[in-house]
């Protein structure tokens, strides 16, 4: 057992979330962790409130434990979906991909525990400022949209610069990174690429199978010079993409180029026209678990590494 200022604070049994990976993370893979004693989360992405709503509902139907949403604060929707979470009384809301501020108030007034993905520490200090219940330090290693710094460079520093517990993120994929990331000062992990096998996870097969069959240098970073930097696997549609970013495509072509790439790769399994979404621990994911061994196998793994971590000291 791991006991953190995380598990406390939201009454989970492990100080493992689930990330909210767009397309991916629906009500039902949210249920099994959260039922395995994680926090599952369901990812809004660019999807409207009624979609959101219905996964939410799913959510409801499979457990009693508490789960989040995550809302890409990038969406046309994420206004819908700020006032849902309230509407339908979700227990945790996580953001990403930008500054959650003007919803802070509402969100706390509510009731809900507010976690934001912060890429740096000025955003640290102004969401521990704004009344956050905690932060996630997501590093450059994680999957889909990616901050400039790792997570061993960017947890320490959040953790300096909040008095909130830190959810570490980015690279975690084993026992190994939770300790690492509980003696870099965290109080919990999250992880996307790893629940990528899970049973309860739908994507397509031939996402699943480039996950398993993955090697260390697989993923690559597209999207910076359109501010919107992007780690995928390498694939045809990742190669043709830099190609167009490197070779002068106009803004919006390349933004068109890119649209509707991440359904063709989650629903359609597109093998040529999908982009695949995934961190640089892709490599690391080698079998399909239940979402709930997933999460008891990393804390088991963990335990003993944080118990044996002070024989170093003489
Ligand atoms: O958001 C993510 N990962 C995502 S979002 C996504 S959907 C998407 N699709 C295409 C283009 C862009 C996104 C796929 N994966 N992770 C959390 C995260 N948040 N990473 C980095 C940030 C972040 C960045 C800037 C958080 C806050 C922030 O603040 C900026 C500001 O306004 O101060």
């Amino acid at each position: 057992m791991i006991e953190s200022a995380i598990t406390k604070l939201l009454g989970i049994t492990y100080p493992v979330f689930q990330g909210g990976m767009a397309w991916i993370a629906d009500g039902r893979l949210a249920a099994a962790v959260s039922n395995g004693g994680g926090l599952g989360i369901i990812a809004a992405g660019n999807a409207p409130a009624d979609y959101v709503r219905g996964e939410i509902r799913t959510a409801k139907e499979l457990t009693d434990k508490p789960f989040g949403v995550n809302i890409m604060l990038m969406s046309p929707y994420a206004d819908d979906i700020a006032a849902l979470v309230v509407e339908e009384g979700v227990a945790v809301v996580t953001t990403g991909a930008g500054n959650p501020s003007k919803y802070m108030a509402a969100w706390k007034e509510a009731g809900i525990k507010v976690i934001p993905v912060v890429a740096s520490t000025a955003m640290a200090k102004l969401m521990t400022r704004l009344g956050a219940d905690a932060l996630i330090a997501e590093g450059g290693e994680s999957g889909g949209h990616v901050g400039e710094l790792t997570t061993i460079v960017l947890v320490p520093q959040i953790c300096d610069a909040t008095t909130l517990p830190v959810i570490a993120a980015g690279g975690i994929v084993d026992g190994r990174g939770v300790a690492a990331a509980f003696v870099m000062g965290a109080q919990g992990v999250q992880m996307g690429t790893r629940f990528l096998a899970a049973n309860e996870c739908t994507i397509s097969d031939t996402y699943r199978e480039k996950i398993l069959k993955a090697g260390d240098l697989c993923t690559m970073v597209t999207g910076k010079r359109l501010g919107h930097p992007v780690r995928s696997l390498r694939t045809p549609f990742a190669r043709e993409y830099a190609k167009h970013e490197f070779g002068g495509m106009p803004d919006d072509e390349l933004e068109a180029f890119a649209t509707g790439a991440l359904r063709k790769a989650v629903k359609d399994g597109d093998a040529e026209n999908g982009c695949f979404l995934a961190g640089q621990v892709a490599s690391r994911v080698n079998k399909m678990q239940s979402a709930a061994e997933i999460v008891r196998e990393v804390i088991e793994e963990a335990e003993p590494i944080l118990k044996g971590a002070s024989a170093w000291v003489k």
